[in-house]
């Protein structure tokens, strides 16, 4: 049916593709959507049988189509080499049903397809700041959006001046700052925890512990001094659970004076890990709405994991190590790794010397957070080296 403009399935899953491997994987994609009329079609019927986790059954698409016969509890025993076996020819009670090997295909591809259609860089830009007297003054509106999580999955989300995560917070060590938060909820207090840094008692945004809780249509000013770099978060400390896995959450990165302090690289990029009312997601966003990770071949790439989910996720990449250089924002000694359980709460910071060119996958292994019968879901993105 559809073809691939060119490239096989073979060489682009596998990524031996030469130089312009992105241009023409993305250019691929591009042109093979063109040629389907509906090509969310399939990913309503993914998000209803996998992106979200059960327990937030209603916040996801229930007008999707029922997905394939076996369900996902069917997956883990599911068997692609074994496309003869059907449920006739097996004892009772021990077999898998059988499957529509070709309705299955059909929905894996459709969705990496429409995963390299999608631009290189769907995050928002750093927060913007002011200067007042010497202090970076950055402007925080809580407030609820509709969410595009998937192509055509639109879920309500709380979130900081308007996306998830919200905008990335970087500021250098030494650094005065300050957080004006506004809270537009409209129905629930909330506050901002800034995740991991060394802060004044009173500004550790804990209500009822540190400070009152910012009630609907009232402002928070938090002050502080940015004193250990690395990897930190804000989020949420008021009714957590649900606001920070409906997106209020993000990076707060402070860059050491001496940049000597920590080892080199050439690139990096933040990706947060997510699982709750928004499904399973990268950066807010769930495959195969996830953003192309791209690098040069030589290149040294910084991936800053870090979880705001409830879950511990395992991160595996494809192809290459990972060197672990850093958790929590403190330096540690290097070791190497193709998998990092990232827990709730933790960053780690690992450097991806890439060295191997191709489309290389890169997810969660917890792989009901990523696959099912429906295609790649949630936690799934890849590198892409050329
Ligand atoms: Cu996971």
């Amino acid at each position: 049916m559809v073809k691939y403009a060119g490239l096989s399935r073979r060489r682009f899953l596998t990524g031996a593709v030469g130089a312009t491997a992105l241009g023409a994987l993305v250019a691929c994609g591009n042109q093979v959507n063109q040629l389907q009329n509906a090509p969310y079609a399939t990913n309503a019927a993914r998000n209803a049988s996998g992106n979200a986790p059960a327990t937030n059954a209603s916040s996801i698409n229930v007008n999707a189509p029922t997905p394939a016969a076996g369900g996902p509890a069917a997956v883990a025993t599911m068997d692609h080499g074994n496309a003869t076996q059907s449920a006739g020819s097996a004892a009772a009670g021990t077999a898998t049903p059988a499957k529509d090997w070709k309705l299955m295909n059909q929905h894996h591809e459709e969705g990496v397809k429409t995963f390299l259609a999608q631009p290189k860089t769907i995050r928002s830009a750093p927060m913007p700041f002011t200067v007042q007297d010497g202090i970076k003054v950055f402007e925080v509106t809580a407030k609820k959006v509709q969410w595009e999580v998937t192509p055509g999955q639109m879920v309500e989300a709380y979130t900081y001046n308007g996306v998830v995560p919200g905008p990335e917070i970087r500021v250098t060590e030494g650094d005065k700052v300050r957080i004006r938060l506004k809270n537009n909820l409209g129905d629930e207090a909330t506050a901002i925890h800034f995740h991991g840094l060394l802060i004044p008692n009173p500004m550790d945004g804990v209500p009822f512990i540190t400070q009152p809780p910012v009630n609907p249509g009232e402002m928070f000013i938090y002050d502080f001094i940015a004193r250990n770099p690395g990897s930190h978060m804000y989020h949420s400390h008021m009714n957590s659970a649900f606001q920070v896995t409906k997106g209020l959450l993000g990076a707060f990165i402070i860059e050491p004076k001496d940049k000597g302090a920590y080892p080199a690289f050439d690139k990096e990029y933040t990706m947060i890990l997510g699982d709750g009312p928004l499904g399973y997601t990268l950066n807010g966003k769930g495959f195969p709405g996830t953003e192309v990770v791209t690098a040069n071949k030589g290149e040294k790439l910084l991936v800053r994991f870090m979880n705001e989910g409830l879950m511990i996720h395992p991160m595996h990449l494809h192809g290459m190590p990972m060197t672990i250089v850093a958790q929590d924002g403190w330096v540690n000694t290097p070791y190497k790794c193709d998998t990092v359980n990232v827990a709730p709460g933790q960053r780690i910071d690992a450097i991806v010397e890439c060295t191997e060119v191709g489309a290389w996958a890169f997810h969660c292994h917890i792989l009901s957070h990523a696959e099912s019968e429906m295609g790649m879901f949630g936690m799934v993105t890849a590198l892409v080296v050329t």
